[in-house]
């Protein structure tokens, strides 16, 4: 599986303008997210250039398609097609358009706009597969289906000791939990009612697959907090239907549940649940574990100076920036109004530091807009890790105070508080 920051580094973007300096700058801008960007000043070589290889997208001035002869863009047909323009009129936009532009930018460029749209039209949002937990005695059983599913893209991990259950539902996290019915140390339905009674598994959908076919049976299983009953032997894209509806279907109650509506990050609860249950998985496992709290700089003077939506933008664009530059196993949250905060499992205090510190610069370095105000913010930022620390509340209070220290000598850095 690859990671969006690998896949983002992947997909080149181009970009062509005449005005080096512009380009450059835009350049630049794209690059801090994480994408990789190839500058071109002459229209016909970027075509040739994609002839060969097509970009992933291609950004252009509107003044390009004003040439004549009219440029034939037709190497560029399976690629997003973004123009840029000094003017927004009614027939600017229309040539962007006929020419078979995907979006349409004034000057200048919001670029968290164009980032978003970027990855609307080139990433796969749901690129993290469906984790799949199966319990059944019957080894062979289980690895019938977990291979249906494997094939459809999921991950699997299989229990065949129900008793063995609680380690795995805490390591793999399953999006939804297979049960048989009858096993020889304790039954489906028991199961399920323990599953139920951990607040972090209340809604985790749990499918019986079983082959009782007495409908009393079943009914009861559901009752005790079961979501569905399918009966054995099951018709392999029938399986593979049941449990991609109900994942789906809870991922997207997890997402309204579990994250911040504005960034779309993880909310001020999750980030804390994720924060210990990473710690308790690094002292399991007498792994390292990291966490880092940043808070931006004087974001009352933005808000007074730019106004509370401008503030917003900024706000989102430091997700977006954190969600693009982090890997996929680093957990982001907004902490609270201004506050965010990085869970970095098996990871050296150094190494963390290293990373919030290029995406401190990468940060400091994006243009923000409001009206026809262009403004940069900056952010500060404290490290802790485990086993410097020893509970979860230590790591809090650490990153904390280092973050604390890091305003203190001026704001806009990076602070390891061991
Ligand atoms: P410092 O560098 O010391 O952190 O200064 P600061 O101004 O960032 O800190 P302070 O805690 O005084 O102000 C935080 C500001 O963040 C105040 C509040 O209006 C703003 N803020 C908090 N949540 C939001 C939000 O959701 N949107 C916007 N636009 N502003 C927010
Ligand atoms: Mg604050
Ligand atoms: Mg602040």
């Amino acid at each position: 599986m690859h990671t969006l920051q690998e896949t983002r580094a992947r997909q080149t973007i181009f970009l062509v303008d005449s005005d080096q300096a512009q380009v450059e700058l835009l350049a630049a801008q794209i690059g801090y997210y994480g994408y990789a960007v190839q500058i071109f000043n002459q229209l016909e070589t970027m075509l040739t250039t994609a002839r060969s290889a097509a970009p992933a997208a291609a950004i252009m001035d509107i003044g390009f398609l004003k040439q004549e002869p009219q440029p034939d863009l037709s190497a560029l047909q399976s690629c997003a097609l973004f123009f840029l323009s000094g003017q927004g009129d009614m027939e600017t936009r229309l040539l962007a358009a006929r020419a078979g532009g995907h979006a349409f930018f004034t000057r200048p460029v919001d670029t968290g706009v164009l980032i978003d749209q970027l990855d609307q039209l080139i990433v796969h949002q749901d690129t993290i597969p469906y984790r799949i937990l199966i319990v059944d005695d019957s080894f062979v059983q289980a690895s019938v289906n977990a291979a249906h599913l494997r094939r459809a893209g999921m991950e699997t991990e299989i229990v065949s000791d129900p008793l063995a259950i609680m380690s795995p539902l805490a390591d793999f996290n399953p999006d939804l939990i297979l049960l048989d019915m009858y096993m020889p140390t304790c039954t489906g339905m028991e199961l399920a009612r323990i599953i139920r009674q951990m607040e972090a598994f209340v809604s985790v959908p749990l499918v019986f697959l079983s082959a009782e076919t007495d409908r009393g049976k079943q009914l009861e299983a559901v009752g005790l907090g079961g979501d569905d009953f399918l009966t054995k032997p099951i018709k392999p894209d029938h399986l593979i239907a049941a449990v991609t509806s109900r994942v789906e279907r809870y991922r997207n109650l997890r997402t309204l549940m579990l994250h911040d509506s504005l960034t779309g990050l993880f909310n001020h609860t999750t980030i804390k649940e994720r924060l210990l249950q990473e710690y308790k998985r690094a002292v399991r496992q007498t792994t390292l574990l990291s966490f880092a709290m940043l808070d931006l700089d004087h974001f009352k003077a933005i808000n007074d100076n730019y106004g509370h939506s401008a503030g917003d933008r900024v706000l989102k664009s430091l997700a977006h920036l954190l969600i693009k530059r982090l890997r996929n196993t680093d957990i982001v949250g907004r902490y609270g109004g201004e506050e965010f905060a990085i869970v970095f499992p098996n990871t050296q205090p150094q190494v963390a530091v290293q990373v919030v510190d290029e995406l401190r610069n990468g940060f400091s370095h994006i243009q923000h807009y409001a009206g026809t105000d262009e403004f940069a913010v900056t952010f500060s930022a404290g490290v802790a890790d485990f086993p410097h620390c020893q509970d979860p509340s230590c790591l809090s209070e650490t990153a904390d105070k280092a973050l604390y220290h890091a305003k203190q000598r001026g704001r806009n850095q990076v602070y390891y508080g061991a």
